[in-house]
């Protein structure tokens, strides 16, 4: 509860009373710095949707390669495919590695790379034939909208034959990367060679029509400003309100280093528990929020599970987008520490597969 002086009361009226924010709520409660405040409102909205559940998957990262020649300033990819430290795996080498280190109870393979200058869209489609080939009970999340985009580019298709081509060699929903900010001004300094949000929009709207569902993201505490946050929660809610095929919004937290913003600090624990509690309370119709330990920190992140997050992604073994980026928090997770951790947090856990289907007896 929250004493009726404060600046916040109609907003937490209208959250009490399970009604849709708007665009000025949004700021101020992006300004607001009564962390607290925020918490508590995007909690009770967790709890009306999951309870004290806390998802989690086991999952493995499969990045193909690292060699992306769109260059964005934000990454701290290779855009030059000789550079030091790229990697380019075959389909047998994605097998491989899949195979080497495989957990039990795996259910989903979250694949995501660079746009290769070299490499032609059948080697993407056989990665995906080579993957659910050897491992058919895997789920594939794979290629963000940027990806689909660049795929029917390369592949000379529309997006919904590339999507249908994609599908029949294994692929299942897609990741929600990409997606960066969506201000227009933001975008064109943080990744100025990047498809534009309206389209990051439009292909994931093209993925929903094809029944497919996919995840979405926000890249923040760089250069932007709270009200930026507000104005992309309030696109990827009307998106959702066409579409309606995200399952989970993750908030990235921004690792600066090996990127064209080094010198920027990268977001404190505030902006991380801010950014998390305005998701929670924006997005509506996203069912949910996803505290993703390895780019908020693992201390971060079971904090977040009371700030309005209800899943935390999985076990992730060999995660490399945010280690190339100066991340710390780790390679993977095992499970007993994810269960742990949830339940330290004073919440349940529950095993999920890439849909949200509990899983009770898996492991
Ligand atoms: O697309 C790139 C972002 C994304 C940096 O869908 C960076 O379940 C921080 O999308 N600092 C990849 N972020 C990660 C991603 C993701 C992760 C976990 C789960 C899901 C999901 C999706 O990371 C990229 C880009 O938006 N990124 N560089 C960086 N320096």
């Amino acid at each position: 509860m929250i004493p009726a002086s404060h600046p916040l009361t109609d907003v937490a009226a209208k959250v009490h009373a399970g009604e849709r924010l708007s665009y000025d709520d949004g700021v101020r409660l992006a300004e607001s710095h009564d962390l607290p405040v925020l918490g508590h409102l995007a909690h009770v909205v967790r709890e009306r949707l999951h309870g004290d559940k806390v998802y989690f998957n086991i999952n493995r990262h499969i990045n193909p390669t690292n060699v992306c020649y769109v260059g964005c300033e934000l990454c701290a990819y290779a855009d030059d495919p000789n550079a030091e430290g790229t990697w380019s795996y075959s389909p047998e080498e994605c097998v491989e590695m899949a195979r080497r280190d495989f957990l039990p109870g795996t259910s989903e393979f979250h694949m995501v790379g660079g746009l290769h200058p070299r490499w032609k869209f059948p080697v993407y489609v056989d990665i995906l034939k080579a993957l659910k080939a050897a491992f058919p009970q895997v789920h594939l999340k794979a290629f963000t909208m940027v990806e689909i985009d660049f795929l029917a580019k390369i592949g000379k298709m529309s997006v919904p034959e590339c999507i249908q081509v994609l599908r029949d060699a294994g692929l299942d929903s897609c990741p929600g990367g990409g997606a960066e900010i969506f201000d227009e001004e933001v975008r064109e300094q943080i990744a100025s060679k990047k498809m534009s949000s309206d389209r990051w929009l439009e292909v994931a709207g093209l993925v929903h029509d094809a029944g497919l569902k996919s995840n979405c993201t926000m890249l923040f505490g760089h250069i932007e400003e709270p009200r930026h946050w507000v104005d992309h929660l309030v696109r990827l809610r009307e998106q959702q309100d066409r579409s309606g095929g995200f399952q989970c919004f993750i908030p990235l937290a921004f690792h600066p280093a090996g990127t064209k913003y080094a010198h920027l600090p990268g977001p404190d624990m505030t902006t991380k528990l801010k950014v998390i509690a305005l998701s929670r309370l924006m997005l509506d119709n996203i069912p949910h929020v996803k505290a993703y330990w390895v780019m908020l920190g693992r201390e971060v992140a079971q904090v977040a599970l009371r700030f309005g997050a209800n899943d935390l992604d999985g076990t992730i073994t060999d995660e490399r987008v945010t280690l190339a980026a100066g991340g710390s928090a780790g390679k993977g997770m095992s499970l007993d520490d994810i269960q742990a951790f949830i339940r330290k947090a004073g919440l349940t856990p529950v095993l999920r597969d890439t849909l949200y289907n509990e899983l009770t007896n898996a492991v």
